[in-house]
């Protein structure tokens, strides 16, 4: 099996949204072109209860953008974003959704943030993706999404970690930050995965 895998692709995450990941709305053209190319599409969704720990609301005294610690783990702190059952937590309305066989949920434990589709930050729980895809005999993942130098980037990691073949398509990804983003794709070439265009897929 051929698996796309839709990171985060979410309002918050849109231009407009609590966390906008510029020019993020400009991916989901492409990746509704992209699913009728793979056997099998599954979605993530960045899913927090309210107190989450990974917002600057609710540690007092700290701005956006700063960092803490969560757990013994660096943690930045983010404007309050994809609060559960909230319209900024839906799957982008522009996402083709028919395809998309299953969603997995993360960021629910309020004491710990979870960029990865596979485990929270401190692998203190799976969320059951990679079970998932091997009961699906899963050889390639490729990943697509929001934010690429984030959830994009430690689902990559994950991924790799799992055994998948792991295939980031670049451009239908976009960072909160330019070189944070450099960074993660050189650390994912590192680890065995390739970085690919669009173009390469679409035929
Ligand atoms: C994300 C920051 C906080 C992401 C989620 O989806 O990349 N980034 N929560
Ligand atoms: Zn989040």
């Amino acid at each position: 099996m051929r698996v796309l895998l839709l990171i985060d692709i979410q309002h918050d995450f849109l231009p407009g949204g609590a966390l906008a990941v510029p020019e993020g709305d400009r991916i989901i053209p492409l990746v509704n072109q992209l699913q009728p190319h793979f056997d099998l599409v599954v979605a993530t969704q960045d899913w927090h209860p309210p107190h989450h720990k990974s917002f600057a609301s609710n540690h007092e005294g700290k701005n956006v953008f700063e960092t803490t610690e969560l757990l013994g783990l660096e943690q930045v702190l983010w404007p309050d974003h994809c609060l559960q059952g909230t319209p900024g937590a839906d799957l982008a309305t522009e996402l083709e959704a028919h395809r998309i066989e299953a969603i997995f949920r993360k960021g629910t434990n309020p004491e710990i943030d979870s960029y990865s589709g596979f485990y929270d930050n401190g692998r203190l729980k799976s969320t059951g993706l990679a079970d998932y895809l091997r009961g699906k005999q899963t050889k390639q993942v490729y990943l697509a999404g929001l934010a690429g130098d984030y959830c994009v980037y430690f689902s990559a990691k994950d991924a790799l970690h799992e055994g998948f073949e792991t295939f980031l398509i670049e451009d239908a990804c976009r960072p909160i930050n330019p070189e944070g983003f450099e960074a993660a794709k050189q650390d994912i070439l590192t680890n065995g995965g390739r970085i690919i265009q669009s173009s390469d897929l679409l035929q």
